[in-house]
């Protein structure tokens, strides 16, 4: 059978990261299927472009995977293929929160033959042999035999073939940029990032957060040999063809276990197989010292920090307060003398949010060592204790936000500021964080660093402002890059003067021997 596993498109940006579920599912099929595998955000499709693709291929089962805020989307999606006469199975985070949805169970129309709820692991192999034998079922749900989800071990854990994988798709250099790197022969032509798991799971069960209903609070840890290997693979891989590999730790808090994390880090380094390397650690975690040194030893270069809020009541209202904003400057400081970059989220629109609080929060941000902010609006994911909270207490406006998708809409009241109030707020935040003036002050701020370091900043900033302020084509680009022509002209001016000083001292260098050899036969 030939199974296509699809991933709609985000619509915000494009090809930024392969995702993780679709290798994962593609590696455990059973032998004798192909898999082929179309990510959205790499090669959108519409409705009737899917399906053409799969009546020309002759897919007999697509596989389609979706976050709640790809929903709506997916079902579209799924639709289409169903109305094609070709099977659909739905799995993901999702469709494991509202199951009855995608099944037309709540009244709605239904969207999806079967659906494997929760990890799927072990019954993706069930799932394609039940395609394959015309007897899908309708619900896979890997159950122990207390009753609670069975939830794999992952050791082992499948061998991921990137080395063997067409990445290019996933290129996050943009294509006028190729060519000239290229002819650099510096193998920053073509830049990919690759999501790898070291573990599944947390315990801390923030409030608004998925993770720990989904994932459930035990941890699990692949072994560091196999996570050694796949970095090793991937090392050799990116050697081979010349190009740079960043890897993603996707884990949700990848030092939840400290002991453990400085044990694979150190095995990373011992194996010499570090690559640059980004993932995501609660600011409690990185308190330690020797671990933010390994982190850096190994080659971490990006941590992303949910800092959530700088008000201790608001931490405390959405089960947050491991958080201590009274240490967020002294987190970031430890990470940038080590030029580790910080990305920071912040949720606007918690409860005890009032307005002003975009320029509160940037008023403590601007006073930390410079990071990477992000803002997101307090969104109740189903199946999470916030939006049941909220619903309890009546103030959802938008129950099934997701089927009505809107980037950054609020989807409750929040308690204390109006929504128009929270959306301005939202606009206040990316606007002043992101502005030319504030680029600016932090390129001047960061000079005590090395001018790569500065230089990767700036341009980070640059693709930031997009998250928010979508910047999807030629003139959006060229109108950032007049605005923030001060800071270009500065580092431009400073990296010429780098690169002329490291010529020279290459040619002092080079020069030496000789003009000792000189002396000698002087002598
Ligand atoms: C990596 C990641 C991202 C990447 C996504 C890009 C990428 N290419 O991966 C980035 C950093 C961009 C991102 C952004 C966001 N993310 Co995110 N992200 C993750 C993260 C950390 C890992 C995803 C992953 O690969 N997991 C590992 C794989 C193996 O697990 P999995 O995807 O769940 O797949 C398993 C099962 O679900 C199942 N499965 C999944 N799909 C399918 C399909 C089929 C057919 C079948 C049979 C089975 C199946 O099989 C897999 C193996 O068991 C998850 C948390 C987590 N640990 O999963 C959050 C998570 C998915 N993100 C989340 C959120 C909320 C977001 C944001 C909305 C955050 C924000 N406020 O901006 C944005 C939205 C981005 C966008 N524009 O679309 C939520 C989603 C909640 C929900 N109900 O949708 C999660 C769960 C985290 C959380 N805190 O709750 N994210
Ligand atoms: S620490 Fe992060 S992953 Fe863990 S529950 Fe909180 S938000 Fe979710």
């Amino acid at each position: 059978m030939k199974i296509l596993l699809y991933n709609p498109d985000n619509g915000v940006t494009r090809n930024f990261m392969p995702h993780l579920w679709m290798f994962l599912l593609q590696a455990i099929t059973p032998p004798g299927h192909e898999v082929v595998l179309i990510d959205g955000n790499a090669r959108p499709m519409n409705e009737e472009e899917l399906v053409a693709f799969v009546r020309e291929q002759g897919i007999g089962l697509v596989g389609i995977g979706a976050m709640t805020r790809m929903a709506a989307r997916a079902y579209r999606m799924a639709d289409a293929v169903r109305a094609a006469g070709v099977k659909v199975v739905m799995g993901g985070p999702h469709v494991t929160e509202v199951p009855d949805e995608p099944l037309g169970k709540d009244g709605g129309p239904r969207h999806a033959d079967a659906i494997a709820l929760g990890e799927a692991d072990e019954t993706w192999p069930q799932i394609v042999e039940d395609a394959a034998n015309g007897c899908l079922k309708e619900i896979y749900h890997p159950v122990a035999e207390n009753g609670k989800d069975r939830k794999p071990s992952l050791q082992p854990y499948p061998a991921i073939p990137w080395d063997t994988m067409d990445l290019d798709q996933f290129n996050m250099v943009p294509k006028i940029a190729r060519n000239f790197l290229e002819k650099q022969g510096s193998g920053w032509g073509s830049i990919h990032v690759v999501p790898i798991e070291s573990g599944r799971g947390c315990p801390y069960g923030c409030e608004f957060c998925t993770v720990t209903g989904f994932f459930g609070d035990s941890i699990r840890f692949r072994s560091n040999e196999s996570v050694v290997n796949e970095m090793l693979r991937l090392k050799k891989h990116a050697r081979a063809n010349r190009s740079q590999v960043i890897v993603f730790f996707i884990d949700d808090n990848f030092a939840i276990n400290i002991k453990r994390t400085k044990s694979l880090l150190r095995d990373i380094i011992a194996a010499n197989a570090q690559l640059p390397w980004i993932a995501q650690i609660s600011a409690n975690l990185l308190r330690d010292e020797e671990l933010v040194d390994l982190i850096a030893a190994s080659d971490g270069k990006w941590v992303f920090i949910g800092m959530e809020s700088i008000d201790t009541a608001n931490l405390a209202d959405v089960n947050k307060s491991f958080n201590k904003p009274a240490e967020y400057a002294a987190v970031l400081d430890r990470l940038a003398k080590r030029n580790i970059y910080a990305i920071t989220s912040f949720i606007v629109g918690l409860d005890n949010d009032t307005p002003g609080v975009a320029a509160r929060t940037l008023e403590q941000i601007e006073s930390w060592p410079p990071g990477l902010p992000v803002f997101g609006q307090l969104t109740p994911f189903p199946a999470t204790p916030l939006f049941d909270r909220l619903v309890k207490s009546g103030r959802l406006t938008r129950p099934k936000h997701w089927l009505e998708f809107a980037p950054y809409q609020m989807a409750h009241e929040p308690l204390k500021m109006t929504i128009p109030e929270t959306q301005s707020e939202l606009d206040q935040a990316w606007a002043r964080s992101y502005s030319p003036e504030r680029n600016l002050q932090v390129v001047n701020q960061l000079s005590d660093h090395p001018i790569n370091y500065r230089v990767i900043h700036f341009i980070m900033r640059l693709f930031f402002r997009g998250i928010y302020f979508p910047q999807m084509n030629k003139r959006a680009w060229l109108k950032v890059i007049f605005q923030n022509r001060k800071s270009i002209f500065s580092l431009s001016r400073e990296a010429i003067s780098a690169i002329r000083s490291s010529k020279k001292n290459k040619k002092r260098v080079g020069e030496e021997p000789a003009t000792a050899m000189n002396e000698q036969r002087a002598a």
